[in-house]
């Protein structure tokens, strides 16, 4: 039995790389506005939301704009990152998760999606993993952006788990602040550069299982 009894995924960086999605689809709208991105100025965009993201490009690129212009730059990136979104299938999953997803079910381990995309749901559905999921906590449901809990805890909560009874996989730093913040084991899905507050840092899951996890975080 582990002692584990529920995981928490993270969407983009840790189940799909939507992350060079975002990329494309922010700087076209930044190029529109006069100004271009870097693929590093793209790392601060991880894990955050749709309305925090515009404002930190806006700052780089010393645009002001009104709300209802913001609203507007907004909708029209995501209409870009909805073309690629479109396109998206099973091919795209990042390595591993498949088979540790198959392999919590077979543990009798809850699975919730706690992500800061308000496409979530979209995404899931085209890589075809939605039934794998006990719960679905994703940009929709919160208020606070991570590193706020928020979006864990409301994930636990949906699973009637406590905090300290789940493990988290996050890619960003501000995901696994959030993690730490709600009192949960987290998995950092990159490099110890970047995710070295999390319990365990590893590039991918692959020839991961849980019993291997949890020996290296308790
Ligand atoms: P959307 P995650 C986050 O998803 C992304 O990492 C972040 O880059 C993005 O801005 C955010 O979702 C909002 O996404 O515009 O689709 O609502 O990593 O929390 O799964
Ligand atoms: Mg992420």
């Amino acid at each position: 039995m582990s002692q584990i009894k529920a995981c928490i995924f993270d969407l983009d960086g840790v189940i799909v790389d939507t992350a060079k999605y975002h990329y494309v689809a922010w700087r076209k709208m930044c190029l529109a506005l006069g100004f271009d991105i870097t693929e590093a100025q793209n790392e601060l965009l991880k894990g955050v939301s749709r309305t925090t993201s515009l404002e930190i490009l806006l700052k780089i690129g010393n645009v002001n704009l009104t709300d209802s212009e913001k609203n507007e730059q907004a909708e029209k990136k995501n209409n870009y990152y909805l073309k690629y979104i479109e396109a998206m299938d099973e091919s795209e999953i990042l390595p591993g998760i498949v088979d540790f997803l198959k392999h919590l079910k077979q543990q009798n381990v809850l699975i919730a999606l706690g992500s800061a995309s308000k496409n979530a749901g979209l995404i899931l559905e085209k890589v075809q993993l939605t039934h794998f999921f006990d719960a679905i906590i994703d940009g929709n449901a919160i208020t606070h952006a991570k590193p706020n809990p928020e979006v864990f805890l409301k994930a636990a909560a949906a699973l009637h788990q406590n905090p300290t009874d789940c493990l988290v996989f996050e890619d960003a730093q501000a995901g696994v602040e959030a993690a730490l913040n709600a009192g949960m084991k987290v998995v950092g899905i990159g490099t110890p550069e970047l995710l070295g507050r999390a319990h365990l840092v590893t590039p991918n899951l692959v020839g991961y299982d849980l019993a291997g996890i949890e020996k290296a975080i308790f």
